[in-house]
C-alpha cells in the first residue's frame, strides 16, 4: 500500500515525464523566488513590470510549445499547462501576462502566419524583447465575438483598420498586435491582422481601477483608418476558428493555472487552521474545517487529473474544443468556490493583502469571466450534448 500524500494525492508528479517535471521545477523557482516577492506591492499599487516579459522569456516560458526554430522549446501542451499552474499559483494577472503571450500572440503567428512573419516575431516574442496583445473582444461584442464590427477596408497594396477592441490584456505596453476584424477583400469574413505599436491611428488607453487582476495591465485598442500592407494580414486562415483555435490553447492552460491559485488557497488555509487556536484547540482539528479542506483537496485533484488528460490529448492531437470548455469552467468555478471558501476560513485576515486568499479570490472572478464565461461553456457543452445552440 502507497503513503497518501495530502500535497500530492494521485501521484500527479509519477504521472509526467522527465523534461515535463525539470520544466514545472524551473518555472516553481523562477514564480517563487521572483514573482512571489513583488506580487503584494504591484497587486495594492495596480503596476506591471513590463521586465517580467523579458524575465519569463529568459526562463523559456513564453510560446513554451513553439518550436526551437523560432524561439520556443517545443515543449508538450501539459509542460504548458503544468507552468500556467506554477505561475498562477503566485497571481492569475502573471499567468494572464504569459498566456495572452504564448497561446494568444505567438500560436495564432505560428500556426496562421507566413513564414516572414514567423521569422519576424516569434523569436523576439519568445525573449519578451517584444509584448504582444490579442484584441477580439469589442464594448459591444463580448461573447458574441461574431457580432464584431472592426473592419478592414481594402486599398491599394493592403487595407485600413477601423473599430474599437477593449478589455485587453497587455494592450498599453504591446509592441504587436493580433486584432481580428471583418475583411471587406474576404466577403466581410473575420481575419487576423498584425498591427505595431506606433502605428498612425492606433491608440491603447489603458483601463484604471480594476478590483482584479490588479498585476496584469488591461486596456483598450482603438483604430482609426491604421493603414496596412498586404503583409499585414494572417495569410492562413478566415473565420471565427481563427481567433477560437487560439482560444482552446489559453483556455486550458487556464484550466492549470487556476488550480495553482486554488492550491495556494488550500495550503493557505491549511496552514492557518493549523496554526490558530480558537475554543482551546488549533481550528484544524473542527469537524467543520476538515470537511472544508477535503472539499478543496478533492475538486483540486480531480480537476488536474482531467486537465492532464485533456494535455495529452491535446499532444496526441485527438481533442474536442469542448473537452476544454469542461476543464476551463469547472476548474476556474471550483478554484473560485475554494478561493472564496479559504479567505472565510482565515477569518478577519482573510481580508488582508498580506494573506493573499482575497486577491486570488478577486483574480479569480476575472478568470471564471474571460477566456469564455462561465455560462457560455455551459452552453457550448449544452449544444454539444443536445445538438441545440442556446446562446
Ligand atoms: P460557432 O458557430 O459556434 O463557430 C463559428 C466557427 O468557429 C468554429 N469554432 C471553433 N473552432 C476551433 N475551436 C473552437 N473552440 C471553436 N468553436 C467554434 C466553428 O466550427 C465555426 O467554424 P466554421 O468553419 O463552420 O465557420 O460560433 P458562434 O458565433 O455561435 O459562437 C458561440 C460561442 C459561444 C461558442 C463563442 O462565441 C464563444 O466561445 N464565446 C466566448 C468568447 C470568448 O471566449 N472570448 C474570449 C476573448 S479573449 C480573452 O478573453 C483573453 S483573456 C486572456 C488572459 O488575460 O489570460
Ligand atoms: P457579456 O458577453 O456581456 O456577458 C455578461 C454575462 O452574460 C455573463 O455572465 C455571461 O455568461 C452571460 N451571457 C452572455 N451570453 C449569454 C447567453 N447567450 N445566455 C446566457 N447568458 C449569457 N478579450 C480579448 O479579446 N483579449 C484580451 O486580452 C482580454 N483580456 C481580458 C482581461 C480582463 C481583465 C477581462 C475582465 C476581460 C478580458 N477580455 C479580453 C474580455 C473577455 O473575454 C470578455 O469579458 C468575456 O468574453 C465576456 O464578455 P463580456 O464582458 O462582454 O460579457
Amino acid at each position: 500500500m502507497a503513503r497518501f500524500d495530502w500535497a500530492d494525492p494521485f501521484f500527479l508528479d509519477d504521472q509526467l515525464e522527465d523534461d515535463e517535471r525539470m520544466i514545472r521545477d524551473s518555472a516553481r523557482a523562477y514564480a517563487q523566488d521572483k514573482l512571489a516577492p513583488r506580487i503584494i506591492d504591484a497587486f495594492q499599487n495596480e503596476t506591471t513590470d513590463p521586465e517580467i516579459f523579458r524575465e519569463m522569456g529568459a526562463q523559456g516560458l513564453l510560446g513554451p510549445t513553439v518550436p526551437e526554430d523560432y524561439g520556443g522549446v517545443g515543449a508538450s501542451y501539459v509542460a504548458y499547462g503544468l507552468v500556467a499552474r506554477e505561475v498562477e499559483r503566485v497571481d492569475s494577472g502573471y499567468r494572464s501576462m504569459m498566456s495572452v503571450q504564448s497561446s494568444l500572440v505567438m500560436y495564432p503567428i505560428f500556426a496562421y502566419g507566413s513564414e516572414a512573419q514567423k521569422r519576424k516575431y516569434l523569436p523576439k516574442l519568445a525573449s519578451g524583447e517584444w509584448i504582444g496583445c490579442f484584441g477580439l473582444t469589442e464594448p459591444d461584442a463580448g461573447s458574441d465575438p461574431g457580432s464584431m464590427t472592426t473592419r478592414a477596408k481594402k486599398i491599394d497594396g493592403g487595407y485600413l483598420l477601423s473599430g474599437a477592441k477593449t478589455w485587453i490584456s497587455n494592450s498599453p505596453i504591446a509592441d504587436v498586435f493580433v486584432i481580428w476584424a471583418k475583411s471587406e477583400a474576404h466577403g466581410d469574413g473575420i481575419r487576423g491582422f498584425i498591427v505595431e505599436k506606433g502605428a498612425k491611428g492606433l491608440a491603447t488607453p489603458k483601463i484604471e481601477g480594476k478590483l482584479s487582476l490588479r498585476a496584469s495591465i488591461t486596456g483598450m485598442i482603438l483604430m482609426d483608418e491604421i493603414e496596412l500592407s498586404e503583409d499585414a494580414l494572417l495569410p492562413d486562415v478566415q473565420g471565427l476558428k481563427g481567433p477560437f483555435g487560439c482560444l482552446n490553447r489559453a483556455r486550458y492552460g487556464i484550466s492549470w493555472g487556476a488550480l495553482g491559485a486554488a492550491e495556494f488557497c488550500f495550503h493557505a488555509a491549511r496552514q492557518y487552521g493549523l496554526d490558530r487556536n480558537q475554543f482551546g484547540t488549533p481550528l484544524a482539528g473542527r469537524q467543520l474545517y476538515q470537511k472544508k479542506l477535503a472539499d478543496m483537496e478533492t475538486e483540486i485533484a480531480l480537476g488536474l487529473q482531467a486537465s492532464l488528460r485533456v494535455g495529452r490529448l491535446m499532444d496526441a492531437g485527438k481533442f474536442a474544443p469542448e473537452m476544454i470548455s469542461i476543464v476551463k469552467r469547472n476548474n476556474v468555478g471550483k478554484a473560485l468556490d475554494i478561493a472564496r471558501m479559504s479567505r472565510d476560513m482565515h477569518g478577519g485576515n482573510g481580508i488582508s493583502g498580506e494573506y493573499q486568499v482575497m486577491r486570488h479570490m478577486m483574480n479569480l472572478e476575472t478568470v471564471n469571466t474571460y477566456e469564455g464565461a462561465h455560462d457560455v461553456h455551459a452552453l457550448i457543452l449544452g449544444r454539444a450534448i443536445t445538438g441545440i445552440a442556446a446562446f
